[in-house]
């Protein structure tokens, strides 16, 4: 009998976490692959109120291994991981293309989740979680857009939100990669690349994006064969903000986010990590960090403590939400089309309801 059967037919399953604030929150981590291992890791050793309790793969040998580093129980079917009634809270770091259905479930078993980016896969299936959610009547899940919690975003948005630069115009978005894993298609540039700008332009700017272009510039010699790589991603905004990105994500050189705004009285950018930014004939003048774990780090060390904290608290998030993860969704797959169209296409939400 597999450890989960086990634990499923030696407990019953308590329907949801109380909110109990001085309970450790005892946290199940679908998916170990590398940011699932990171998540792992972060709330074994790093976030406070939390016990990392159960691991989940699919690749049985993988979730043994995680699972031994960590001290922590292997369940090798995720439906079994979430339902499992020593699991509280579910934190999914699984392909894309499995977050519909663990999320639906999470909601079923009343467990509060949080969902690394995309929510699902497409609008239709992200339309269905929100649904899902608003009929239980409360927030359960979190979408892990991490930059959200990152210093420098937040003080962009703050700085935007004040008004003193007066009305944002432009936002000019560097997103680039050293490389990109085995499989990486073109249309991911969007899905799972540019899903992080659609994210901070709707944070930072606080509106919904209206409008996608994707334009297809001379492909880098680095790029695995047959991959549109880089990219250029023309976003509109409701009030008429145009957000640019060069997506890239072979650079072979290292890991860059950069957001420059340009408002009516200022301009103000982020992602240099060393305050003044020099460019001399003899190269460029700050360090380039490897991966987003470095980038973010400290971002998702963030976004754990208070997403464990919201959820022992009663609050269920502290941070995007299924609408959020909706609206990426819907502008990925607009992105997506115009990528294939050539064409600039219109995102329409629908009722938020
Ligand atoms: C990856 O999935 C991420 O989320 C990274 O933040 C992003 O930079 C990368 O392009 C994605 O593939």
């Amino acid at each position: 009998m597999s450890t989960a059967t086990q634990a499923t037919e030696q407990h019953t399953a308590r329907q949801g976490y109380d909110g109990d604030p001085t309970a450790e929150l005892r946290v199940a981590v679908l998916g170990v692959g590398m940011m699932g291992q990171d998540h792992a890791r972060r709330l074994a050793t790093v976030t406070k109120g939390a016990r990392l309790v159960v691991v989940s793969d699919v690749d049985a040998a993988r979730t043994d291994a995680v699972a031994a580093e960590f001290g922590v129980r292997a369940v090798h079917d995720p439906a079994a991981a979430i339902a499992d009634p020593e699991v509280d809270a579910v934190v999914i770091a699984t392909p894309g293309f499995t977050h519909e259905d663990l999320v639906l479930k999470a909601l079923e078993a009343g467990k509060p989740t949080l969902c690394e980016k995309p929510l699902t896969t497409s609008p239709q299936t992200s339309r269905r979680v929100v649904e899902a959610e608003r009929a239980l009547g409360r927030q359960l899940v979190q979408v892990g857009f991490m930059r959200r919690f990152d210093a420098e975003h937040e003080q962009l948005r703050a700085l935007i939100a004040s008004g003193e630069l007066g009305a944002p115009l432009f936002l000019h978005c560097a997103h680039r990669n050293a490389s990109t894993p085995p499989n990486f298609s073109s249309e991911m540039l969007m899905l799972d690349s540019v899903v992080h700008e659609v994210d901070s332009t709707r944070y930072l700017l606080g509106e919904e994006i209206t409008a996608v272009t994707v334009l297809r510039p001379r492909v880098t010699a680095n790029a695995p064969e047959g991959l549109q790589d880089p990219q250029f991603v023309l976003m509109e905004t409701e009030s008429g903000v145009l957000v640019d990105v060069e997506i890239f994500v072979n650079t072979t050189f290292g890991y860059e986010v950069r957001t420059e705004l340009v408002a009516e009285r200022g301009s103000a950018s982020i992602g240099h990590g060393i305050g003044l930014v020099k460019h001399t004939p003899a190269g460029y003048g700050g360090s380039i960090t490897k991966d987003f774990k470095e980038r973010f780090g400290a971002a998702y060390d963030t976004e754990f403590q208070r997403w464990v904290d919201a959820v022992r608290s009663g609050a269920g998030v502290d941070g995007p939400g299924v609408w959020d993860g909706y609206a990426a969704a819907a502008v990925c797959a607009a992105g997506v089309e115009s990528f294939r169209t050539g064409r600039r296409v219109e995102v329409d939400l629908g009722d938020r309801g």
